[in-house]
């Protein structure tokens, strides 16, 4: 008797619907179907966050009567899957023009040809019900309870977590929505820094915690409304320790996952003016306390106060920076970030090597606004777990803004400028309908 042809399908989703099942139908007809459930690492940098883990997504398929076998698919590419498997077909829906979707067409079909395989390509179904499931699941990832604990999952699932500055609505979407496809890798950012310097700057204030908390926490909202992505807070100095655990409980509430104060008191300058300026820092004993009260005031489990060190700012020298990250992280920290305006990352790198001899778990934030040759990669080999872009998409505004408006007031119309600026059209498609 012949043997039954392997058809093989990758599912990257949570709820199994009917586009899904008729996916399955469909591929049922030629052979025996396996369904690869996409790794949760992936599922982050291609899809959207996963609401169940890759096992129980692989439980949830393994339920479905037309699925012969399930496995893991680890990347989105199908190198592997096809070298163990050797489908005979491939089936995929034919929603080939969402963002990173062509580049996966064309390693299928490279795939493929090598041995004469086939890709089905099943008319992607997108009707009313499913529509309304997709809704529901973006309306559930942006929930305060599900949003706070994604930092945490993060931190557990990804080499690095990246994080983009967002100061707006408007921001957040481009941090919630930018995708590129890289030679075969498809990247995202997993993570939104609302910045006490980019904020305060938006508002046309310095960034010397004049810009009140109801203040941020408005520009918090703002973000949240129309984003899913975890939100890590720039708390300043955290103010008065009467006051911050205040903060905490806001934060917590509304869904942030994460609060960053440093160690500094009175008034607070930018840290990019280092000793340009005068700023005083806090005492180990006062700082540590504030950390203790945050820890105390926060109610649920997965909400992080990270404690930044501005030794190497401030020109205290690094002995008293890895002698603060360790006070602080006894205080209750659940993660020190480390700050340098060198252009040469090794003050950085030197600190987290000797902090990681010690501590192999607490998660080290870093800010590489100065010493920003170093990649993604050489600092999780250092162990680092948050990189931060602290100001980039602000810094791009600006200057592009500035010269719009130039050249309006220099040719005494828009014409000239019309070429070099988006089309409004093409503005909203950011901009999600309900
Ligand atoms: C911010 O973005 O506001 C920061 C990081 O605190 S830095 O500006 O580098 O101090
Ligand atoms: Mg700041």
């Amino acid at each position: 008797m012949e043997e039954k042809k392997i058809v093989y399908t990758c599912f990257c989703t949570d709820v199994i619907h009917e586009g899904h099942l008729n996916i399955l139908r469909e591929a049922g007809k030629y052979g025996s179907v396996v369904v690869g459930v996409l790794d949760d690492p992936e599922m982050i940098r291609y899809n959207r966050f996963p609401t169940r883990t890759t096992a129980e997504r692989v439980e949830m398929v393994r339920q479905i009567p037309e699925v012969s076998d399930v496995i893991v698919q680890k990347t989105i590419m199908y190198d592997d899957v096809v070298e163990t498997l050797h489908p005979d077909f491939i089936v995929h829906g034919d929603n080939w023009d969402e963002p990173g979707l062509s580049v996966i067409r064309e390693n299928i079909e490279h795939l493929l040809s090598e041995y004469g395989g086939q890709l089905i390509e099943i008319p992607y179904t997108y009707n009313a019900s499913i529509q309304k499931i997709d809704r529901q699941m973006l309306e559930k990832l942006s929930m305060p309870e599900f949003r706070r604990s994604r930092l945490k999952k993060l931190l557990k699932l990804v080499p690095i977590v990246k994080t983009i500055e967002v100061h707006s609505g408007l921001t957040g979407l481009i941090a919630e929505k930018t995708i590129v496809v890289n030679g075969e890798a498809i990247d995202q950012f997993d993570a939104m820094w609302i910045s006490s310097l980019c904020d305060s700057t938006d508002k046309g204030k310095p960034d010397i915690e004049l810009v009140d908390m109801t203040s941020r926490f408005r520009t918090i909202n703002d973000v949240m409304e129309v984003t899913t992505k975890p939100i890590i807070f720039d708390g300043d100095t955290g103010g008065m320790t009467e006051h911050f655990v205040y903060t905490v409980r806001s934060l917590e509430r509304m869904g942030v996952s994460a609060v960053i104060i440093e160690d500094k008191t009175g008034l607070k300058k930018n840290s990019l003016f280092g000793t340009e300026v005068e700023q005083t820092q806090d005492s180990i004993e006062n700082f540590c306390e504030k950390i203790r009260a945050g820890k105390r005031a926060q109610l649920s489990e997965d909400f992080m106060v990270i404690a930044r060190i501005e030794s190497l700012i401030l020109e205290r020298g690094m002995e008293d920076a890895l002698h603060r990250a360790f006070s602080y992280r006894d205080a209750g920290a659940d993660g020190i970030m480390i700050h340098s305006r060198k252009k040469d990352p090794a003050e950085i790198l030197e600190f987290c090597d000797r902090f990681r001899k010690e501590d192999r778990t607490t998660p080290i934030v870093v800010v590489p606004t100065s010493f920003n040759s170093i990649t993604e990669q050489e600092l999780a080999a250092h162990g680092v777990n948050i990189v931060i872009y602290a100001n980039q998409l602000m810094r791009a505004a600006v200057p592009a803004m500035k010269h719009a408006a130039e050249e309006i007031l220099r040719h005494h119309r828009a014409q000239e400028i019309d070429e070099k600026i988006m089309p409004f059209k093409e503005i909203i498609t950011l901009i999600d309908e309900l």
